[in-house]
């Protein structure tokens, strides 16, 4: 029987499917929405491990047992080869969860515990690679064990499938980043009739090259020196040969190859030695609210919500900080301190200090810097800053009450105002609440906290040093205050209850100055709330919305984009310095503008735009799999596929583009080095392919 090239299988397989780790996990749960439009969900499934920590809040477990095959299911079903082998696999003793992934979509998702077989086959596992790949892997790095295990065990699962289905379907895997990637160079090795596709959203030696030094302890010009390294070696000295060689084996072994952005193709080409054949970049999910401003006041009441933090973190200094002209910016992400630009970030925050003050501005700056470093909980002190603050805010809520209760008695009464207002506080009312303030009088004379936790290693901890050499202390006459909160917020955290989401939108202006970033997910997600943000033209967000906005309008938009590419380290923290002066010099009613346009934005990132390119990229695949030696432009119209035009999924709406010359107009990054394949290629070829809605279940 020939397979059935448009109505195929699709696996995404990844460490961070049901299991939030970083942007990954963003990635395919943004995306889920317009992949089971496309595939509905007996075609579409996800693949990840069992993390037994976080994953039943994830997920809704699905039955499964051969009863329910056999009694419910039709052999005709999509998935019911994928559903047999899940069984088979069980038989043999592998630990599953399969299930529904609760995110909008809920995408079925197979969950393997890789707990379920280590014993039994690791070690077999780890000597088939080498023989068969030449991949070594010591025994100490059990995150490289775990991906073994997972590999072995998505090869052995995609095997029942393809033997159980009988050739009905074509099968696309697709694999994220090298922990997902083992499967890769098994597959190809074993020439299992699946289709493959591996996408790296950075490299190893790319994050490890940027954050470190070299030999000499200096910093590594990492972008002036790509096509020098002798990467063989570089992985040697950082312990990560074996994980450079599962990484390059999957980008070598997959039938296509792609990076999340421009600049990380470059990386790659040179780093993986394999040239990218597209790009296939970050969406987002867009929300659009019936009232198109209701973003601005979401951003009103989430900023109240800061507002409280304030009030507890800075007691004793509260007079020093006007709340009404207090802007919030933050940096987020993983503790990357070097990466995410956050040594570049606290730098400019001391030179913006030194500004705002020559001014003597209003404007009181307070940064957060969110990322997670060890620490042993709360530091108490800020804890009882902010019960003691609480406390007292519901005593004077209680004696207003009162008081209120007695001046409408007085009114009523007497027909005319108290003359004397003291009269209506009573004694104990007034003992009541000294007693609240004294606990409070001599916070004048503490510092309020730069750091919301007690760190493990506070003299090493590169934020806190840092903090320490610029002098940001939080003293009164600081104009820019900082709030190092080493942990990701959620809403039972009892200093700042919020989650992530929300605090993003009652900031003011997220701040990404990234060295090294393949994407960056947190300025993406900043735009689709309406929060202006600064990214760099090293970033691969940055690079795309420099490449559609034209460069003098995109600070209208809220996008500022700092030049660290061409500009010397002093430069690009002089240029980041002054975008914040700038920004502190905006009115209210500029600010609210700019957050206008810059949600506007949001549409360039939707899915229903960047998802093109996952489509794109499986076309390709399939192409290169099932007709190596060309294709007739026609599509893929021919015997192999019954007859039938190859469908793989509409054109999804293009709006259009802030760039004023329409002329260049760049419908996705992708666009930038469209998914490429020498001869095959014809891009139209995408707009021909539609998708019935009536596919959708
Ligand atoms: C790579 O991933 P990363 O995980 O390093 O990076 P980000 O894109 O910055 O994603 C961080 C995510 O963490 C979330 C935030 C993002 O989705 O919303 N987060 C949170 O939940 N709570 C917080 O307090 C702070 C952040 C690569 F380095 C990136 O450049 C790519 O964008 C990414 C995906 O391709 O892969
Ligand atoms: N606006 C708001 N909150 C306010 C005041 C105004 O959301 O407190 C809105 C107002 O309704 C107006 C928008 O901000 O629609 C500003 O739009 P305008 O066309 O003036 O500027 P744009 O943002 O389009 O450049
Ligand atoms: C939103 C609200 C306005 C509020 C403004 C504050 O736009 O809709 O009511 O005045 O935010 O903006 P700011 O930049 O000062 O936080």
């Amino acid at each position: 029987m020939s397979r059935d090239l448009t109505n195929h299988l699709l696996f995404e397989i990844s460490t961070e499917v049901c299991n939030k780790v970083g942007g990954i996990y963003s990635v395919l749960k943004t995306k889920a929405p317009i992949t089971i439009k496309e595939y509905g969900t007996k075609r579409y499934h996800c693949i990840g491990l069992l993390n037994r920590e976080k994953y039943e809040v994830e997920i809704e477990e699905l039955p499964l047992d051969y009863d329910i095959l056999h009694n419910n299911c039709s052999k005709d079903d999509d998935d019911y080869s994928i559903k047999e082998a899940l069984l088979k696999m069980r038989d043999r003793g592998v630990g599953v969860v399969y299930c529904k992934w609760l995110i909008e979509g809920s995408p079925k998702s197979i969950l393997f515990d890789l707990d379920s077989v280590r014993g039994k086959y690791l070690n077999d596992w780890k000597k088939d690679l080498w023989v068969s790949s030449g991949i070594p892997s010591p025994d100490s790095d059990l995150e490289t064990n775990d991906a073994i295990i997972l590999g072995y065990l998505v090869t052995w699962f995609l095997g029942e499938v393809i033997y159980s289905d009988q050739q009905k379907h074509a099968v696309v895997a697709h694999c994220h980043e090298w922990l997902a990637g083992v499967c890769l160079p098994i597959i190809r090795h074993r020439k299992l009739d699946v289709v493959t596709i591996f996408t790296t959203h950075a490299t190893l030696l790319g994050r490890y090259l940027c954050a470190g030094k070299d030999e000499f302890g200096n910093d590594i010009d990492f972008y002036n020196n790509l096509d020098k390294f002798d990467c063989d070696k570089e992985a040697g000295i950082r312990g990560i040969y074996h994980r450079y060689c599962i990484e390059r084996a999957s980008a070598h072994s997959a039938d296509v190859f792609t990076t999340v952005s421009q600049i990380t193709a470059l990386e790659a080409e040179h780093l993986l030695a394999r040239k990218p054949d597209g790009i296939l970049p970050n969406g987002i999910n867009v929300t659009k609210f019936q009232a198109v401003h209701e973003f601005q006041n979401m951003h009103q009441e989430s900023k109240k919500k800061i507002h409280e933090f304030i009030k507890g973190h800075f007691v004793g200094h509260l007079q020093s900080i006007d709340i009404d002209n207090t802007l919030y910016f933050f940096i987020a992400g993983r503790y990357e301190f070097k990466n995410k630009g956050v040594d570049i970030f606290i730098e400019s925050l001391a030179r913006l200090n030194h500004k705002l003050k020559s001014i003597n501005s209003p404007i009181t700056v307070v940064a957060f810097m969110i990322m997670p470093a060890r620490n042993n909980s709360f530091n108490i002190q800020s804890l009882k800053n902010h019960t003691l603050v609480k406390s007292l805010e519901d005593s004077v809520e209680e004696v207003s009450r009162n008081i209120g209760d007695k001046l409408l008695k007085y009114l009523l009464n007497k027909n005319e105002l108290p003359t004397n207002l003291q009269e209506l506080l009573a004694d104990n009312e007034k003992i009541y609440l000294k007693k609240k303030l004294l606990p409070l009088k001599n916070k004048q004379y503490e510092l309020p906290a730069v750091v919301t936790h007690n760190m493990i290693d506070s003299e090493k901890d590169p934020i806190l040093s840092n903090l320490r050499r610029t002098q940001l202390f939080n003293h009164d006459y600081d104009k820019v205050k900082v709030i190092f909160h080493p942990e990701f917020l959620n809403s039972q955290n009892p200093l700042l209850p919020m989650e992530y989401e929300e605090f993003v939108r009652g900031c003011h202006l997220g701040v990404f100055p990234s060295y090294y970033e393949p994407w960056g997910y947190t300025p993406a997600e900043c735009t689709v709330m309406g929060i202006p943000s600064v990214t760099t033209n090293l970033s691969g967000f940055g690079a795309y919305m420099e490449d559609l906005i034209e460069t003098e309008q995109a600070e209208l938009y809220g996008i500022y984009i700092v030049d660290r590419r061409f500009k010397s380290g002093d430069e690009s923290i002089e240029q980041l310095s002054n975008m914040m002066f700038d920004f502190c010099q905006k009115s209210r009613r500029q600010r609210i503008n700019q957050r206008n346009r810059n949600e506007r934005l949001s549409e360039l990132l939707d899915w229903k735009r960047m998802g093109l390119e996952y489509v794109k990229a499986r076309s390709l695949a399939l192409r290169r799999a099932y007709y190596p030696d060309g294709f007739n432009n026609e599509g893929f119209s021919s015997n192999e596929n019954d007859g039938k035009s190859y469908k793989v999924g509409k054109p999804f709406s293009v709006p259009g583009s802030p760039r004023s010359n329409s002329n260049t107009i760049l419908m996705t990054p992708g666009d930038l080095g469209t998914i490429q394949d020498a001869n095959l290629i014809n891009d139209e070829d995408y707009f021909h392919l539609s998708m019935d809605d009536n596919d959708t279940e």
